[in-house]
């Protein structure tokens, strides 16, 4: 991976005005171009690293700002380099006048870049980076915390722990090439099948921790769906706690849909709230029902709401569009039935609620968390929470597989062999030892522009 290591600088603050705002500058030339244009008691150079030093910066000999500027000395520093981060007052205004006369001697930092120059320079594997962005990026209590275990290197430890494992059986494979070489046996096969299929079998349970850890990340998303005039925006606004959907009397109230995002428990959950399904020649409401059919096509859980009318033949449709673990049918407005008829609907396996007298609402939302919960200990010991890490996990197992059959049909060791380098090499991937400019180029894309 090409290493570009010329000075960079950025404001890491959001736009708009606040206390203050931060720039941040990194590379050889860092502490050299801050002092061009700053002044104070002590110079940059002669002060230790992480101390913060009062001063003004000026443009031209003209006053800009009285501003604080932290000096963090290479490799001590959040990108292993020289950094300087410049405190100043929170206006875009000087924001950007500093910027500007920092990039007379700098160049404006890429998306992501000061991670990326951290992760080249071994501050954080690429796991760690990627936790960088999703910590940016959570907006609840679990996904903050999935990243942040992350970031603290749980998932990095992991694969660590399955590598070592790994090189292990390659180094005593080839010295059992070798000892064959000479006429000689060594390894006991038995024992090294049974040893990988051990691993096999941890790495498909890590594996499995994708699915989840992905809706942690990008969240749960969840499409409220069903006839006109069931109460969906009701649910909808009951599950917001706002008035954020028009409710009306009248069916077909909800023309395009509404997404939210809420935190349930510290989960994140993205609501959808739809148009009514219903036979209609009205060119509007036909363009919001083929977008409800779109987002229930993506939707982890549909909630599939009636009131008191059953409506067989659009669960029926619904069940061909989708598998039916993801349908939870609800029947809402309980408050208008009688307890006779609630139990029939309840034996039929719905979950009843009102969501005029918030009734019901808490069960509902208990069977939205069920499949998702994952314990802290979970979160701690390392999971996989997106699309990257989990293709590069099936690789190895796919590999370590391969590595199994062939001991068991004593095809070779030199296949076996083969293959435990190529699930070595997959793991390799995840924590970043081997990438490509293309994967570093996805993962840093996402990031903002002074982080
Ligand atoms: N009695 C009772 N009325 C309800 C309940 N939930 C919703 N309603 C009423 O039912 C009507 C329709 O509610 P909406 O939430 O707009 O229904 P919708 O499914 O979003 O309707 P469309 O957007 O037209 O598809 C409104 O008059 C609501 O006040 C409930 O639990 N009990
Ligand atoms: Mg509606």
């Amino acid at each position: 991976m090409k290493y570009s290591d010329d000075t960079i600088s950025a404001i890491s603050t959001p736009a708009g005005i606040g206390g203050i705002s931060v720039i941040r500058i990194s590379g050889k030339k860092a502490q050299e171009v801050v002092q061009s244009i700053f002044k104070s008691k002590t110079n940059i150079s002669e002060t230790e690293s992480h101390k913060a030093i009062f001063g003004r910066i000026y443009d031209n000999g003209k006053l800009v700002d009285e501003v604080i500027v932290t000096s963090y000395h290479a490799p001590h520093s959040y990108t292993g380099e020289d950094v300087v981060e410049i405190s100043c007052h929170g206006n875009p205004y000087i924001t950007n006048h500093i910027l500007e006369l920092l990039l007379n001697k700098t160049r404006l930092a890429e998306r992501g870049e000061f991670t990326q120059r951290a992760f080249l320079n071994n501050k954080l594997d690429l796991t760690q980076a990627e936790a960088v962005g999703d910590m940016l990026n959570a907006k609840t209590r679990i996904s903050h915390l999935s990243a942040l275990e992350q970031y603290e290197g749980s998932l990095h430890n992991k694969i660590v722990e399955y590598l070592d494992e790994l090189t292990n059986y390659r180094s005593l494979l080839e010295l059992e090439i070798d000892f064959l070489e000479q006429g000689l046996e060594n390894t006991n096969k038995q024992e090294l099948i049974v040893n990988l299929r051990k691993l096999l079998n941890n790495l498909k349970k890590l594996a499995k921790t994708g699915k989840e850890g992905r809706i942690l990340r990008e969240g749960l998303k969840v499409s409220l769906v069903g006839a006109p005039n069931v109460g969906k925006s009701s649910i909808f606004n009951s599950f917001l706690e706002t008035g954020r959907a028009i409710v009306t009397p009248h069916p077909g109230t909800t023309r395009d849909y509404i997404e939210e995002v809420i935190s349930l428990e510290g989960y994140m959950i993205r609501l959808f709230d739809t148009a009514g399904l219903r036979r209609t020649n009205d060119q509007i409401e036909k363009i919001g029902i083929q977008q409800s059919y779109d987002i229930i096509k993506k939707s982890h859980k549909i909630l599939f709401i009636i009131d008191g009318n059953e409506n067989e033949e659009e669960f029926q449709r619904l069940s061909k569009l989708v598998d039916s673990e993801r349908i939870i049918p609800v029947l809402n407005k309980s408050d208008l039935l009688t307890e006779t008829q609630l139990s029939k609907f309840l034996k039929k396996g719905y979950i009843n609620c009102s969501a005029v007298e918030k009734d019901g609402l808490e069960d509902l939302k208990k069977t939205l968390l069920k499949d998702i919960k994952v314990s802290e200990e979970e979160l701690h010991s390392g999971i996989l929470t997106n699309i990257r890490q989990i293709t590069a996990v099936n690789r190895c197992i796919d590999s370590i597989t391969k590595a199994i059959t062939s001991l068991n049909q004593k095809l070779g060791l030199e296949f076996t062999a083969f293959d435990l380098k190529e699930a070595s090499s997959a793991l390799e991937e995840i924590i970043g030892k081997i990438t490509s400019e293309d994967i570093l180029h996805q993962i840093f894309d996402n990031f903002c522009i002074g982080k």
